[in-house]
């Protein structure tokens, strides 16, 4: 590629006359510019100007093993020259989604042992849709079709994603959601818990919900539930241990499957190859994506439990779905090379008992005392700091949003990069960090955040 023959000028001129980005206002974007990434090493990426940020991002929720891993190039590049293509339609396979299949049917929890494949999260969860779907049906309930989500949730930007995911800017541009989806309240304590209610009884709360729900549209008419274990792009909102527990409690008595969308937490975020596990709950399908190939490669899996693939396999016929790159050779083999740099690295068991409770520790210890910071949480290594204009009132500055921007582009000048949503600043980094990367990254945000008190206190 040669794009060093253009200036950033040209870069972002070509840009802006035929790129349509997502989620952009691209009035904006034309008027600033875009940034322009060129390269990355280790849990640094580089701007076409040389600065260096570290990614407090991991890409997007994704680059878990770090930038600059030789290895994934030199599994594509083999695969590539080997088979760069082939699909597995009309009774065909090739070798990696083979392998790879096998692999996570390892590591996922015992009762799921088999694989669906596309190239993104939200393909993956059009696909639990139509499979929890079609399951009822196969079982002779069709009128069992209803799915229960959550307000805020992120579940993709497809038509199914989008009306799956519970946020309602995204609902209101898409002129009709698919039919039979409803909303319920999030686990999100910190601002929908009681006064003086506990954290126990607030996820009880919550899962009740739930409940609510499935006894309004009768539990003959409800097919699942689907949930994010945590909430990611709608502000990493954390649930009590209580809570998913009490779902799947729910779910089991109402005969009501669990879905569980782990395209963030899947592949070692939370501490676990799966959050399934940290938070001790059995779904009957597992979404992934993301750090399933650590973002070299696009792919996703959908991990169906034994129940639905039992019927699926024993009394579906033709399943009419699937896609070009379902089982895409090449993202197949980044991805087993992927697994394994993980497990060889130990980066799992490292976010368990070291990284994550030292983040924990370092985000309680030297931001949460800021003022303007109303909480800070993490699980993992995925963490929010919520911005507030009052700790005590937890009161937010006006307009609803606009002051974790100025926190965030604070944090970028001053080589860090991590997310604004709504007034929530947002970390997910790779695994790869350290306890002396995760004290870089503090001292960038303690100091953003000095910046941005100046600057919001003169407005
Ligand atoms: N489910 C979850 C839980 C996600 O976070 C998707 C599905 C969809 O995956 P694809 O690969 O189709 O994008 C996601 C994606 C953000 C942000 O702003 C988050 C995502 C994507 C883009 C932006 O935090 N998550």
């Amino acid at each position: 590629m040669t794009y060093q023959n253009y200036s950033l000028k040209q870069l972002q001129q070509i840009d802006a006359a035929h790129h349509l980005h997502p989620f952009t206002d691209h009035k904006e974007l034309r008027e600033i510019g875009s940034r322009i990434i060129t390269r990355a090493e280790g849990p640094f990426i580089y701007d076409s100007e040389g600065t260096e940020i570290l990614d407090g991002m991991a890409g997007l929720w994704c680059v878990n093993v770090g930038y600059g891993r030789d290895e994934l190039a030199d599994a594509a590049s083999a695969q590539m020259k080997e088979l760069p293509y082939y699909n597995s339609f009309f009774k065909c396979s090739t070798p990696t989604p083979v392998l790879l299949s096998k692999k996570l049917a390892e590591l996922a929890p015992k009762h799921v042992s088999q694989v669906f494949y596309g190239s993104s999260g939200s393909e993956a969860n059009d696909t639990a849709l139509r499979l929890v779907r079609h399951y009822w049906a196969l079982e002779g309930k069709p009128e069992k079709n209803r799915v229960i989500s959550r307000k805020s949730a992120y579940h993709g930007s497809t038509i199914a994603g989008t009306s799956l995911g519970g946020m309602e800017p995204m609902h209101k541009q898409l002129g009709g959601a698919v039919p039979n989806i409803v909303h319920v309240m999030m686990p999100y304590a910190y601002e929908l818990a009681l006064p003086g209610e506990s954290d126990h009884d607030f996820g009880i709360r919550a899962a009740k919900a739930v409940e609510d729900a499935i006894l309004e549209a009768g539990a003959e008419n409800v097919a699942a539930f689907i949930g994010e274990p945590v909430m990611g792009a709608g502000g990493v909102k954390i649930p009590p241990m209580s809570y998913w527990p009490e779902v799947q409690r729910i779910c089991r008595k109402y005969d009501v499957l669990l879905m569980l969308d782990e395209v963030i937490t899947g592949y070692g975020r939370t501490g676990e190859w799966f959050a399934a596990q940290t938070f001790g709950i059995e779904p009957d399908t597992i979404t992934t994506a993301k750090a399933l190939t650590s973002g070299y490669q696009p792919l996703s899996a959908l991990l169906v439990g034994d129940r639905v693939s039992k019927t699926l396999v024993e009394k579906g016929g033709e399943f009419y779905h699937g896609y070009t790159y379902s089982g895409h050779p090449v993202a197949c083999a980044v991805a087993l090379k992927n697994l394994e740099i993980i497990e060889r690295e130990g980066l799992v068991d490292r976010v368990k008992n070291d990284t994550g409770p030292y983040f924990a520790q370092a985000l309680q210890e030297r931001i949460a005392g800021h003022s303007l910071v109303g909480e800070v949480r993490s699980i993992g290594l995925m963490g929010a700091i919520e911005i507030v204009k009052d700790k005590a009132t937890k009161e937010r500055y006006l307009p609803s949003g606009s002051a974790a921007v100025v926190v965030r582009d604070h944090a970028i000048a001053h080589g860090m990069m991590l997310r604004a949503t709504g007034d929530t600043m947002i970390l997910s980094p790779p695994l790869i960090w350290t306890r002396e990367t995760i004290d870089m990254a503090c001292d960038r945000i303690a100091k953003a955040l000095d910046l941005a008190a100046a600057d919001l206190r003169k407005r």
